[in-house]
């Protein structure tokens, strides 16, 4: 398929909602099918939500990869329709034929509260793309009974976000061979027997170009799926979760240029060392500071047990710098905060730095009160 055939065939918007497990690639799967879209078939927008009210890694992110991207902040997209048809909109005025937005928080409920809220509301303006989860098989492996030091709860959290798609994408295929992938397939195939299931590595590419031939050419029946949305085993899961995100400036007492690629995975590990001593884990702790002529340093935790992914680095030093601190934790809001605190004085210490915060927010799940359902990020 080529750009003309989108030109002279595609009269609607499509869109699509990418759903799937904390850290488990959906931010860098739309950024892969975001270029597949751009290079092949026509211009391609990455709508990035989260329930923080700013300050949020994957927006920064994705808005310094050249793709189109806006945001939307403080609520999940499932909770206000009309802001969500807004900026879609907004995209669609500025260049996209298609758009990408991923859920956050439990990643469930947008089958119903976007896909069909969008179908009954907006007239059939927008093409809704299969509903898809991103899998990473490193958390597949609760489903096998497998230890991976999170709670229990969270299983059903990952099958539930399964069985509410259409497409399941089993993503990071480079960190497993051959048979690691049958045994992952065989599981999902078991799980969820009617529901197409594809392979690919955002990070390599392998398989991304196929799965996006398979979303453009592919809709949603859009129809409502029992999956256990606000049950109790729901609740269970969603009150184990917490999140932190915060903005700090770091400025080295003497001026000195240094290398914060260091000094920022000294912080990934204060943090690491502070959770495990509470007990508690971070399904993703994310950091982003950008530097100068976009140059930006961006990396992930996906787990105290695992290795710090960096995703980019910093080319060069710099006696100060702008860091944005993201955490998706498996713990109690106080302890995820102690846990940073805790590492940035260690940080401190170690580097000569002074540390400066311009922005935190840090709330269970559950708490009440804690948004204003994304108003302020209406336009
Ligand atoms: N090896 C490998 N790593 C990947 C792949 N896709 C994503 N990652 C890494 O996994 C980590 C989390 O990826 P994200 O795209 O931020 O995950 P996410 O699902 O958007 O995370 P949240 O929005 O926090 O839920 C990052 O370090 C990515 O670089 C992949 O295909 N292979
Ligand atoms: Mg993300």
């Amino acid at each position: 398929m080529t750009r003309e055939w989108i030109q002279v065939t595609q009269k609607k918007t499509r869109y699509m909602v990418t759903s799937g497990f904390l850290g488990a690639g959906k931010t860098t799967a739309m950024l892969a099918f975001a270029r597949s879209i751009d290079a092949r078939y026509g211009r391609a927008a990455i709508l990035a939500n989260d329930l923080g009210a700013g300050n949020i890694v994957d927006a920064d992110f994705t808005a310094e990869s050249g793709v189109l991207t806006t945001s939307i902040a403080g609520n999940c997209i499932c909770y206000q329709h009309e802001n969500l048809i807004d900026k879609l909109r907004q995209l669609v005025s500025r260049g996209a034929g298609v758009i990408f937005s991923d859920i956050p928080g439990c990643g469930i409920g947008a089958l119903d509260n976007v896909y069909i809220q969008t179908a009954q509301k907006e007239g059939g303006e927008f093409e809704l793309m299969p509903f898809t989860c991103i899998v990473d098989p490193l958390r597949l492996r609760m489903l096998m009974d497998e230890e991976i030091n999170l709670p229990a709860e969270l299983r059903f959290l990952l099958d539930a976000q399964m069985a509410e798609a259409d497409l399941i994408v089993l993503n990071k295929t480079d960190t497993i061979d051959a048979a690691g992938r049958e045994k992952c397939l065989a599981l999902i195939r078991t799980l969820h027997p009617d529901t197409p299931v594809m392979c690919m590595s955002a990070r390599t590419l392998e398989g991304v170009d196929v799965v996006v031939d398979y979303l453009m050419s592919h809709t949603s029946p859009a129809e409502h799926r029992e999956i256990g949305y606000g049950s109790a085993a729901f609740m269970a899961a969603e009150r184990l979760l917490s999140w932190y995100n915060r903005r700090v400036w770091l400025e080295q007492l003497e001026d000195r240029e240094l290398d914060f690629n260091a000094v920022l995975g000294s912080l990934f590990e204060g943090v690491r060392d502070g959770l495990k001593a509470a007990g508690g884990n971070v399904p993703h702790l994310k950091m982003f500071a950008s530097g100068e002529g976009g140059d930006y340093f961006k990396a992930s935790l996906i787990g105290v047990d695992y290795p710090v992914e960096f995703d980019h680095r910093l080319s060069r030093g710099y006696a100060a710098i702008s860091v944005i601190i993201n955490a998706r934790a498996a713990a109690g809001a106080d302890t995820m905060a102690a846990a940073v605190d805790g590492a940035l004085s260690s940080v401190e210490a170690q580097y000569g730095l002074r540390s400066r915060t311009f922005f935190l927010e840090n709330f269970g799940m559950m708490d009440e009160g804690r948004g204003n359902g994304g108003r302020a990020s209406r336009y």
